[in-house]
């Protein structure tokens, strides 16, 4: 089973780094169908217009609703029901956990709004049809909901059955598996000795038991100085 990912966007060239690394191998092993579609396409006039001033006055552009009703009649298909997401800094937070959530689905579409926003009708309407998670990378603002569906695209992608070379690291990482819930511990390669630094001895030992004690200690300082958040929960 595929996931299918339909994006829309009035820059649909940003989405472009989706053919990269990771998940464009994905996409050219069939394990995972993106397509990125203009907003502008579902407009009518002569300009593609796509915004235009909020009620209520204020700064900014709003994005008129026609076109994203018209964009999803044309992508929700008959008797299906996919998730749609809408980022917007004023959605839940994206987690390790929302994305494991959605990596269950078989079809996402994303709505990606510009300027202020989208007519808030766009959302309440998609809502009667099909289930409409608005999400939020974090407490800054970007300029649009692009940057957020390529991160929300590539956590998801990830996790999709056969797409890491190796499913360990997935176990093994910050926020799933052993070490849930704390950062990552800090990692070494060869040479042993670089630049006066020494590799922490233990990872040199051999001993196993040791090791993971160490890894342990180490993510829970870490996750102690920089997330105490995280040790509350
Ligand atoms: Cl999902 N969208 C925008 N425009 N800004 C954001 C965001 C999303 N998350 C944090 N800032």
């Amino acid at each position: 089973m595929s996931l299918r990912l339909d994006i829309v966007s009035i820059f649909p060239e940003y989405l472009d780094v989706l053919g990269l690394s990771l998940v464009g191998k994905a996409i050219r092993s069939g394990l995972v169908d993106i397509a990125v579609h203009d907003l502008r396409q579902w407009t009518h006039d002569r300009h593609r217009t796509v915004d235009d001033t909020p009620y209520g006055g204020g700064a900014g552009m709003v994005m008129r609703p026609e076109p994203w009703g018209e964009a999803l009649d044309a992508l929700i298909p008959e008797g299906a029901a996919p998730t749609l997401i809408v980022p917007t800094p004023s959605g839940q937070p994206f987690t390790q956990q929302l994305a494991a959530d959605l990596a269950q689905e078989s079809h996402l579409i994303f709505a990606c709004g510009r300027y202020e926003g989208i007519d808030a009708r766009v959302i309440d309407h998609a809502a009667t049809r099909v289930p409409v998670t608005e999400v939020s990378l974090g407490d800054y603002v970007l300029n649009g909901g692009e940057v957020a569906a390529l991160v929300i695209t590539e956590a998801v992608v990830r996790l999709l059955p056969g797409v890491l070379g190796n499913p360990e690291s997935l176990a093994e990482e910050s926020h799933s598996g052993e070490l849930e819930h704390l950062l990552e511990y800090p990692v070494f390669t060869k040479p042993a000795r670089w630049r006066g630094l020494e590799v922490p001895e233990v990872l040199l030992s051999g001993n196993h038991a040791l090791i993971a004690a160490w890894r342990r200690d180490q993510a829970l300082a870490r996750t102690r100085e920089r997330r105490p958040d995280l040790l509350s929960e």
